[in-house]
């Protein structure tokens, strides 16, 4: 495995699996906030702050759907890298379909930016990363503290009136985010990097456990916090709109589609279709990158076809009690 330890690149320091082959993932480094206060370092502004993603990453993906629906495309660029994650890590090849170079320093690879915001960095290489082009340095690269910041710091610089954290629901919010990710969101990751059988079994019986009492609470409401469009849904969204054609399959995340499910399958086409959320997913990235990138997994590097799904049908959840905000649907209207 690939990471920085003490500034430089190494191939091989570090193991992901513990030895009962159980997959651990490691902790992020940088850990700083914007916030909207005037003694911050980090102050909110246009212009100032730059977000590095991979359009395959569904942990990068959350901070591109906040920034899409708050309509803060202005206030922060983004450079994306190229999906395929080779020994060298994340790098910049503009001249691929959907790739960027890295507009802000002109690095060839992600690290390099790490490096720049600390020489000595121990640490993995990973999107999304928010980068400060005043400080030249990393905010922050935990995607939950990102997507919060996007949410809550900017609503001066962004074009839209959407609030995906609203008083009243900041607590369900955080519990569901909370209670989501080591089943769901982490727990495709646990399932398709398990090297044995055992907790392999407890992450698959753990992911289709949670996904079936979703499905039952989706039943009746519109959104995962109730009737308003939330944080929470921008978190579960990620996992699920990969999930048939990636989790499914190079994950053997294999006992349900999405698809099959009553209520988590037209849901799932609801988020997609809300307000320039289709436009932050790029399936050919998606497919590529965890098809080819995990060379344990998927040792010939094969991309598996399908399924073909289609994400704009109909989903009839406007019938549900919530909507998107009124302002988002407003917003729109003028773009
Ligand atoms: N906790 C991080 C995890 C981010 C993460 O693991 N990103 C993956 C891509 S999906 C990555 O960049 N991996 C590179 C590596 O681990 O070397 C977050 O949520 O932001």
């Amino acid at each position: 495995m690939n990471m920085l330890v003490d500034g430089e690149w190494r191939t091989d320091a570090y193991e992901a699996n513990d030895g009962d082959g159980s997959f651990q993932r490691q902790e992020t480094t940088f850990r700083d906030r914007v916030r909207d206060d005037p003694d911050a370092t980090f102050q909110p502004a246009a212009g100032r702050y730059h977000l590095y993603v991979s359009y395959a990453c569904p942990w990068a993906h959350r901070t591109l759907v906040t920034r899409a629906l708050k309509g803060l495309e202005d206030a922060i660029s983004v450079s994306i890298v190229d999906p395929y994650r080779d020994e060298d890590g994340w790098q910049f090849t503009p001249e691929k379909e959907g790739c960027t170079r890295d507009h802000v320093r002109g690095a060839d690879y992600l690290r390099e930016l790490y490096v720049e915001a600390d020489p000595d960095a121990t640490c993995r290489v990973t999107v999304p990363v928010l980068w400060d082009k005043r400080e030249e340095t990393i905010v922050n690269n935990e995607s939950e503290e990102i997507m919060r910041m996007l949410d809550t710091e900017f609503d001066d610089y962004a074009n839209r009136d959407v609030d995906l954290y609203p008083e009243g629901y900041r607590d369900e919010v955080d519990r569901i985010i909370d209670e989501i990710y080591e089943p769901i969101n982490n727990g495709v990751y646990r399932a398709g990097f398990a090297t044995r059988q055992e907790p392999y079994d407890e992450a698959v019986d753990d992911l289709f456990a949670a996904l079936d009492h979703w499905d039952e609470v989706l039943a009746d409401q519109r959104y995962l916090a109730g009737d308003r469009l939330t944080e929470a849904d921008v978190a579960m969204f990620t996992t699920l709109v990969r999930f048939d054609n990636v989790y499914h399959t190079h994950f053997m995340c294999n006992v349900q589609y999405i698809r099959e499910y009553e209520n988590l399958w037209p849901y799932l086409r609801d988020l997609y279709q809300t307000d320039s959320v289709a436009e932050t997913v790029n399936m050919d990235h998606i497919k590529e990158h965890y098809y080819t990138t995990h060379p344990d997994v998927n040792p010939h590097r094969i991309v598996a076809r399908g399924p073909d799904l289609d994400f704009e049908a109909p989903h009839d959840r406007d019938e549900l009690p919530g909507s998107p905000p009124a302002d988002l649907t407003a917003a729109s209207a003028d773009d």
